[in-house]
C-alpha cells in the first residue's frame, strides 16, 4: 500500500487530494481521522460548498454523503458531472441509505461506488485507493494523449479539437480570434548542418520560448507538425495578434542560437503568419481561419523570412 501511495504521488507531483462532503461535521472528523495520513484532505459541509471547493482545488476524488439539507449528493454529484472543470473527478458516495434503488441511483448520476455506514476503514481505504489509481492513471494517459513529446506543447490531436471548441466560445460571445502559425526557417539546413539531434533541441527550446509568450488560460500553443507550431487566441483582435506574433519573433531572435546555413539570420528565426477573423462574418470558419494563417505564413516566406505577416 504504500509503494502505491507513493507512485501515486508522483503521478500527482504531490499528495492526492480528497474533498469530504457530509452536513454532519462529525462524519467528516471520523473519515479524515481515517484518510489523513495519506492524502490532503478537504471538506465541504454543503452540496453547494463541495461544488465551489472542487472547482478551485481539483481533488482526486469525491466522498459525498447523500442526505443533506439544500442540495442533496446525488443532485451535487449531477451537477459536478455537468460542469467541464470537475466532471472528471470520481465521486463514492458515503451513507446510511442502503437500499438497492439507492444504490442504482448513485450510479445514474455518475458516481463510481456506493459504500453503506458503518464504515469499515480498511475497506474504504481499499476502495479509496483503487478509485484514486484508475483517476490519476487516467489523467496520465490523457495527458499523454494532448501532449507532444518532444516539446511538450499540445500536440495536432489537441489543437484541432481546441480550434473547433474556442471557435464556438468566440461566435458565441460574437468575439474575433486570431491564429498564428509559426514555422522555424531554414531548418532542414539546420539539421543538415549540426545534425539531427541537435535539431531536436533546438524545436524544444523554441518551443519553450514560443510558449512562454502566451499568458491567458484559455490560449493555446501547439505544435502543429515538424517545425511548425500554432497559437489559437481567442478573443483576440488583429493589431494584438501581430503585436504577440512580433514578440514570438524577437524572444526566439534574443535566444541566439547560431544557424551557420541560414541565409536569413546569423541566429535561429522565425516566420509568422497571422489570420484575425470574427464568427458572425459570412465565410468564417476555423477551415478558413487555418487556410487565411497558412497563405499569411506563404507571404512571410517569400518575403524573405524572420518576419510577421498578416
Ligand atoms: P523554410 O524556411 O522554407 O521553412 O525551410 P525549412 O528547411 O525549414 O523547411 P522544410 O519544410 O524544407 O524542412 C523542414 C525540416 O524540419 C525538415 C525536417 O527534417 C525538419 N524536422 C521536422 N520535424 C523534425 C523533428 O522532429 N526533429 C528534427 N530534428 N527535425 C525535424
Ligand atoms: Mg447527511
Ligand atoms: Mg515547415
Ligand atoms: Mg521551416
Amino acid at each position: 500500500m504504500k509503494q502505491i501511495l507513493e507512485e501515486l504521488s508522483t503521478l500527482r507531483g504531490g499528495r492526492p487530494r480528497i474533498l469530504l462532503c457530509d452536513d454532519q461535521p462529525i462524519n467528516i472528523r471520523l473519515v479524515n481521522a481515517l484518510l489523513k495520513g495519506d492524502y490532503e484532505i478537504f471538506m465541504a459541509t454543503s452540496g453547494l460548498q463541495a461544488i465551489e471547493l472542487s472547482e478551485r482545488v481539483t481533488p482526486d476524488l469525491i466522498l459525498m454523503d447523500v442526505n443533506m439539507p439544500g442540495l442533496n449528493g446525488y443532485d451535487t454529484c449531477a451537477r459536478l458531472k455537468q460542469n467541464t472543470l470537475t466532471l472528471g473527478i470520481p465521486v463514492i458516495f458515503l451513507t446510511g441509505l442502503k437500499s438497492e434503488e439507492d444504490e442504482v441511483k448513485a450510479f445514474e448520476v455518475g458516481g463510481v461506488d456506493f459504500i453503506s455506514k458503518p464504515i469499515n476503514g480498511t475497506v474504504l481505504k481499499a476502495r479509496v485507493l483503487t478509485h484514486l489509481t484508475l483517476k490519476l492513471q487516467s489523467d496520465f494517459y490523457l495527458n499523454i494523449a494532448v501532449t507532444d513529446s518532444l516539446t511538450g506543447l499540445f500536440n495536432r490531436r489537441k489543437f484541432d479539437s481546441e480550434l473547433a471548441e474556442k471557435w464556438e466560445l468566440c461566435k458565441r460571445s460574437g468575439q474575433a480570434m486570431s491564429l498564428l502559425l509559426i514555422d522555424i526557417d531554414h531548418f532542414k539546413q539546420y539539421n543538415d548542418h549540426y545534425g539531427h539531434q541537435a535539431g531536436d533541441h533546438c524545436l524544444a527550446e523554441v518551443a519553450h520560448t514560443i510558449r512562454s509568450n502566451f499568458h491567458r488560460s484559455y490560449d493555446c500553443v501547439a505544435r502543429y507538425g515538424g517545425e511548425e507550431f500554432a497559437c489559437i487566441l481567442p478573443m483576440t483582435g488583429r493589431e494584438q495578434a501581430i503585436r504577440q506574433a512580433q514578440e514570438v519573433c524577437h524572444s526566439v531572435a534574443r535566444l541566439h542560437l547560431p544557424h551557420a546555413r541560414s541565409d536569413t539570420s546569423a541566429w535561429v528565426s522565425l516566420s509568422i503568419g497571422v489570420a484575425t477573423m470574427i464568427a458572425p462574418d459570412h465565410n468564417a470558419s476555423p477551415v478558413a481561419l487555418l487556410a487565411l494563417a497558412d497563405k499569411n505564413l506563404y507571404a512571410a516566406k517569400a518575403n524573405g523570412r524572420a518576419q510577421v505577416f498578416a
